[in-house]
């Protein structure tokens, strides 16, 4: 995934800024007043304790110091917090000691429920909520339905028939691709083509979820979801007339029309290349239309093209000569989900194409080659990243992004079966068994990132400490505790570092996703217990009061936190969906039938049939991984 979220900066708008300048103006001011050009010599003479540029400067040093330690909260930060029980004291959870699984995932109905009729209420139509200020703002003139299309399977798999109807009567009546707009092609495809398209899979595959009723807006004769899904995709597509094939960033939507990123010399990120094929193939399928399927195909064979080192992909591509721009490599922001489509389009045409699981196999060699390491002095296991390339030195950094990470590597050993299903399979292996390893241990640092901070919501970026030279993957270190002791001073808190700037928490849901999988396909019930943790956390430090939804926050490590004042897509789309999936049975979207998008969208596996096939092959490599025939780079 790539997109990028502002960091957290001051605005020199706000009330903050009064705050500041107040203590700066009076500083200046007496400059003003007081400072000439020349100093008297009486001045000059008065000893350095004395004079009041030393005050100044001390002054401007506690300024400084404080804005550092957070001391002023950033423009869309409200002081008001959230944290007050009665902004969730209408979720209707027995006091029983019991453990109700089913109760769960009704409280996290609920907060669905909170969450989609505040947006009703507030900001219908608009695609974004600032649930605070009770206020809505679109993308587009006139809106792109971000926050409607986006909750449209949530709302299926949640039987939330009369939401899903207005819903679709939105879609239908106020809803048009034909507006003079830039959007983002991969936020864009994943969120609104993705939920289109996963909406017309359940709505086709569960007609008794939220059922359609006669009357319904779009509902006669008229595959509603489809035709949008379709009208998009097309001017989407346009991204990809470029020089190479590589998708520009942006399309103008009316004039179908790509262009190129406005930063970083018109390059792309990579992640939003390469992680827009599960979308466009499916729809191809749907359509029958093939030239969905050749261009974004032909973009995973110019990746591979580049010979990409041991499988890492570095975070920019050009449209231009579609080659790599750079050789920051990491799993964080720009490059994430281009790992997760690789074993992912290998699910979706039912392993019909083992080019993609070569490549995810290859690529997670090289994480734990390059990227895994241990912190210390407790030994948890990281994911790094090599910001000036594989032969430099390794960053203990993990934006909570890369948390998608450890529930991916379960899905791809196992393909979706149970890990008691995959190890009866002949196919087990030594490498199998590893990869699970890995994967629980990715997955309780995750869980520790929540612990480490003062809300129990995890910051966007962790650092972490880790021996100098980094201990690389499988050599000796000490193993963690399995719990996290909640004593202030718990030598585990050690390992963990978060920066004044990475505190905020926007309510992803890649840890969420992971527990998900690992529920899933381990059976191990603390997974369970952890998302139930994380949920009590989000009601405790992001409910609005008065049923007002739920907003992210500026600061996570503070009580009460500071509040980010916006409401993401991705929390009804994905949060509140791994949760209820975390909380319901195995058999509501089993693993081994369907594949998730990158924003949590299901759509089912297929298989290629006559029209479709694998449209390309990898160049050979010699025992070093170079391309035979060709220059090393
Ligand atoms: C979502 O839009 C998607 O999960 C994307 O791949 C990553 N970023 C956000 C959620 O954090």
């Amino acid at each position: 995934m790539a997109f990028n979220v502002p960091r957290h900066l001051p605005d020199f708008g706000s009330q903050n800024r009064d705050l500041e300048d107040h203590a700066w103006s009076s500083l200046r001011g007496a400059g003003a007043r007081d400072k000439p050009f020349t100093y008297t010599p009486s001045y000059k003479n008065r000893p350095l304790w004395r004079k009041k540029r030393f005050f100044g400067g001390i002054t401007m040093l506690v300024v400084f110091a404080l804005y550092m330690l957070g001391f002023w909260s950033s423009p869309e930060v409200k002081s008001k917090p959230a944290t007050a029980k009665s902004a969730w004291s209408w979720i209707g959870m027995s006091n029983s000691d019991k453990v109700d699984w089913e109760e769960r995932r009704q409280a996290v109905v609920e907060a669905f429920q909170v969450s989609w009729d505040a947006y009703e209420r507030y900001a219908w139509g608009y695609d974004e909520f600032h649930p605070v200020a009770k206020t809505g703002k679109n993308m587009a003139p006139q809106g792109l339905g971000w926050i409607i299309i986006d909750s449209l399977d949530t709302m299926i798999l949640m039987n939330q028939t009369s939401r899903l109807q207005h819903a679709r009567q939105w879609i239908s009546e106020s809803l048009t691709w034909e507006q003079n707009q830039d959007v983002s092609t991969f936020e864009t495809t994943i969120r609104m083509l993705g939920g289109l398209l996963s909406a017309h899979y359940l709505q086709t595959e569960f007609p008794n979820l939220a059922p359609l009723e006669e009357d319904d807006e779009g509902a006669a004769g008229e595959d509603l979801y489809l035709e949008k899904a379709k009208d998009l995709a097309d001017r989407l597509l346009s991204a990809f007339e470029s020089p190479s094939g590589v998708p520009y960033s942006s399309v103008n939507l009316e004039k179908f029309k790509g262009i190129p990123s406005h930063d970083d010399q018109g390059a792309a990120s990579t992640a939003e290349a390469l992680s827009v094929q599960l979308e466009f193939k499916y729809l191809a399928k749907l359509t029958g239309e093939k030239y969905f399927w050749d261009k974004v195909e032909k973009v995973m064979e110019i990746a591979d093209d580049n010979n990409p080192r041991d499988g890492l992909v570095p975070i920019y591509m050009h449209p231009i000569n579609g080659e790599f721009k750079g050789e920051n490599i990491r799993l964080g922001s720009r490059g994430d989900s281009y790992y997760e489509y690789l074993i992912k389009q290998y699910l979706q045409t039912n392993k019909e194409e083992p080019i993609y699981q070569e490549m995810w196999k290859e690529s997670l060699a090289g994480v734990r080659k390059h990227l895994v390491t241990y912190t210390e002095p407790s030994g948890y296991t990281i994911i790094g990243e090599r910001p000036s390339g594989l032969n430099k030195a390794l960053s203990p950094k993990m934006d909570h992004l890369v948390c998608f990470y450890p529930g991916t590597i379960a899905l791809a050993v196992t393909g979706g079966l149970t890990e008691a299903e995959a190890r009866k399979l002949p196919t087990w292996s030594q490498q199998d068994e590893d990869d699970m390893q890995l994967a629980h241990e990715i997955t309780q640092t995750c869980w520790g990132m929540y612990k480490y901070m003062a809300t129990g919501l995890a910051a966007e970026i962790t650092y972490f400490n880790i021996a100098k030279p980094p201990l690389m993957d499988g050599q000796p270190h000490n193993v963690p505790p399995a719990t996290f002791d909640p004593d202030p001073d718990a030598s585990w808190r050690k390992d963990f570092i978060v920066k004044n700037n990475d505190q905020h928490n926007l309510q992803r849901p890649e840890t969420l996703e992971s527990l998900f999988y690992m529920w899933r396909i381990t059976g191990d019930i603390k997974y369970r217990e952890w998302g139930w943790e994380m949920f009590k956390s989000f009601l405790e430090y992001e409910a609005v009061e008065d049923k007002g939804g739920f907003t992210g926050l500026a600061n996570a490590n503070t009580i009460p936190p500071r509040i980010k004042d916006n409401m993401e897509s991705f929390w009804i789309a994905e949060s509140l969906k791994y949760l209820y999936l975390l909380f319901s049975d195995d058999d509501l979207l089993p693993l081994d039938k369907v594949v998730l998008n990158t924003e949590g969208h299901p759509f089912p596996r297929f298989s290629m049939g006559p029209l479709f096939s694998t449209g390309w092959q990898r160049k050979p490599r010699d025992a070093n991984g170079d391309l035979v025939g060709e220059p090393t780079p």
